[in-house]
């Protein structure tokens, strides 16, 4: 079937369609149909992303597929969590929030490794037009390094060390952040939830 894949940004679109690529579903995104971005107003990464998918399901008319997701540092009481985007302004520089996050780190000393402890959630959302909704979240969780290593990804993915890896997501191709072979058997948060859902209801 088709399946609107309801986001704007486009670091997270090209993650999506490869996480969707081996199902078979004909996908169009957000942009190409023009869908205006709702407000997210929901308090948890699952309502935004539970109100961006029905949004675009109600507008077009078909199955649509939305992430809310962000970045949680222990040691910032969870900040920037559901503002992730929000953090970097709209001119959407995420140099700038990942000088933020590193310059208040610093402020609270933390220093040491294990005091950079932060994690990753994706929460994915399938909506249908006829109101039916499928949800599921995951996180990935690492350390925060300092300075930002590598150009790949989006986000704040080079400061992002996942565990058990000694490269950080901004160094690895998407491929490693999903944490294939076979995809989606999962690194990444994103990649995490969508095993997730794909036994729920993408067969
Ligand atoms: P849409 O709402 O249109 O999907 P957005 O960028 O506004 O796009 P979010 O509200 O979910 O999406 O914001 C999540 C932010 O968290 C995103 O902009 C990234 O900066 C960050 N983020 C999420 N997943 C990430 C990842 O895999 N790597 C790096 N940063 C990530």
């Amino acid at each position: 079937g088709r399946l609107v894949i309801a986001t704007h940004n486009p670091g997270k679109l090209a993650e999506m369609q490869e996480l969707l690529a081996p199902h078979g579903v004909e996908v169009i995104s957000a942009g190409e149909l023009g869908l205006v971005e709702p407000e997210e107003t929901g308090n948890t990464f699952r309502a935004n992303a539970a109100i961006k998918a029905m949004a675009a399901a109600k507008t077009t008319q078909f199955p649509a597929f939305a992430d809310d997701s962000g970045l949680v540092v222990d040691a910032l009481d969870g900040a920037p969590g559901i503002y992730s985007a929000r953090w970097a302004g709209e001119g959407k520089d995420f140099t700038a929030a990942m000088t933020r996050i590193e310059r208040l780190l610093q402020e609270r000393g933390a220093t040491a490794p294990e005091q950079r402890k932060a994690h990753f959630v994706s929460a994915l959302c399938v909506a249908w037009p006829d109101g039916h909704l499928e949800e599921v979240e995951a996180r990935a969780d690492g350390t925060l390094v300092w300075p930002p290593r590598g150009t790949a990804g989006f986000g704040y993915d080079p400061m992002f060390l996942p565990d058990g890896h000694t490269r950080t997501f901004g160094e690895m191709t998407s491929i490693e952040k999903h944490g294939l072979p076979p995809i989606g058997l999962g690194l990444s948060h994103r990649a995490r939830a969508f095993v997730k859902l794909a036994e729920i209801c993408l067969g």
